[in-house]
């Protein structure tokens, strides 16, 4: 295991790397901007390193203060947490060349998953069902025009680089293809520095459904079941929920082991999730995140796993030590996501926590580094928390959550609590009856 561990990363996620790793008697190393001096990571940390002033690009993302603070406090490993440098393949090879061990996959997985295309053909050619589509980046408007005819309208131009929604045009009908190319191109090219587009048939109304999988150095590879991340804003997440309220223990089974059989066959380590679009009882891959996510914590709720501990220990070259007839999935679990933001405007809202109060009791859990008179800096994420409750079933959970929401005081600053306690009460999510677009819907017609 490792000696020292340097968290190249703030907020809930360092926190919660910091908790793994003192449950495995493993030093931390806090890095911090000028403006998180003060920031719950630095003073739960055994030591920290500034590292720039407060944009990210000059601090969280400064490959190079990084790695001179890994050789100053003299750590093992780094760990990129979420977001930031976290599925930046150049940087895990950069911390692998100066003799750290990069906790995540290999470089090679890393941009092999960041690349949309070289993704789908991976996990195409592992056995897993993809969205009809290019089988590679389309050459030219007559290419794209033919295969559109093949694929069926209406259908969507993806970038290579993209994710997360940016760079993704839809063409409803063969007019509108050549135009939506040609944006889809330049704003790729704008964001990505490469213009490689596909294309995809354009699903109707499918949930977001993930698979967490894990998987360590000697071919061992477990699935933890699913999450169903549909509930977002603006390719945002806000609520997400583990198991999914639209899939059966047969279906469950039967994608997570395609994913985990995939996983082996492309020898990857580490944690990782597959993405995939649910519509009409079908499965369709369309990314995979090489990365913890933030909604990890329900898995956890469900299956009683420490992911991060599972991702240092795995990291460290230490095999996992039970196989998928051991995981067994346990009750229900709900996670809201807490943002700094205004109510009605979703603008962030940075400034001091003049009041906070978490909720607790059986079954809830708060991942956050907020406290008492702390500062919400303005330069990062506005994710303040995350409320993760568990229970026996849906209902059970669903009910706790209610009342955690109603114990949460944040103040000082805007929050959306409000909407999660709006959420939770909605007749449609009571029923688990929703879709990737069902928030958007639901919230336009609350004005
Ligand atoms: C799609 C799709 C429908 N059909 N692909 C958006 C983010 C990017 N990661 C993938 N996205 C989508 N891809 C096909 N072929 C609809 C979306 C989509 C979406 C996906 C997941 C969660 C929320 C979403 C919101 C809008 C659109």
């Amino acid at each position: 295991m490792f000696r020292k561990v340097l968290i190249a990363n703030r907020g809930e996620i360092a926190l919660r790397i910091q908790r793994a790793c003192r449950d495995l008697g493993v030093a931390t190393v806090a890095v911090h901007s000028t403006a998180d001096t003060d920031s719950m990571h630095v003073r739960l940390a055994d030591e920290s390193v500034c590292i720039g002033p407060p944009a990210s690009r000059d601090s969280y993302l400064n490959k190079a203060a990084l790695l001179t603070a890994a050789s100053i406090a003299d750590v093992d490993a780094i760990h990129p947490g979420l977001g930031f440098l976290s599925e930046n393949a150049g940087f895990a090879a950069m911390v692998e060349e100066h003799g750290f061990t990069f906790i995540g996959p290999t470089p090679e997985h890393i941009a092999m998953m960041g690349d949309k295309i070289t993704a789908k053909r991976a996990a195409k050619e592992a056995g897993v069902p993809v969205v009809p589509g290019t089988d590679g980046p389309v050459q030219s408007d007559g290419e794209a025009i033919r295969l559109a005819h093949e694929i069926g309208f209406p259908v969507l131009i993806k970038a290579a680089g993209g994710g997360g929604g940016k760079g993704m045009q839809l063409a409803q009908r063969p007019e509108e293809l050549e135009r939506a190319l040609s944006m889809a191109k330049r704003e790729a090219q704008a964001n990505f520095g490469n213009d490689a587009v596909y294309l995809e048939r354009y699903l109707y109304r499918p949930r977001h459904i993930e698979v967490q999988i894990l998987a360590d150095n000697h071919g061992n590879v477990v699935h933890l079941g699913e999450r169903d991340c549909s509930l977002q804003r603006r390719y945002q997440k806000v609520v997400e929920e583990a198991p999914s309220p639209a899939l059966t223990p047969e279906q469950r089974a039967s994608i997570g082991e395609i994913a985990a059989n995939a996983v082996r066959r492309i020898g990857y380590r580490g944690v990782g999730t597959m993405e995939f679009l649910y519509t009409g009882g079908e499965f369709f891959f369309i990314e995979m995140n090489t990365r913890i996510q933030v909604e990890h914590p329900i898995t956890e709720a469900i299956t009683g796993i420490d992911l991060v501990r599972e991702q240092i220990r795995v990291a460290a070259g230490e095999p996992l030590g039970y196989s998928q007839s051991d995981i067994r999935f346990s009750g229900h679990a709900i996670e809201c996501r807490v943002n700094a933001e205004h109510a009605r405007t979703f603008v962030p809202s940075p400034g001091r926590v003049t009041g906070y109060h978490p909720p607790g009791g059986i079954g809830v859990r708060i991942d956050s580094h907020l406290y008492d008179g702390c500062m919400v800096p303005p330069h990062y994420d506005s994710m303040v928390s995350k409320l993760i409750v568990h229970g026996r079933d849906r209902d059970m959970c669903r009910q706790r959550l209610q009342r955690a929401l109603g114990e949460y005081v944040i103040a000082g600053i805007e929050t959306n609590l409000d909407l999660h306690r709006r959420i939770v009460t909605a007749p449609d999510f009571a029923a688990g009856d929703y879709d990737i677009h069902w928030l958007e819907r639901w919230m336009a017609e609350q004005d």
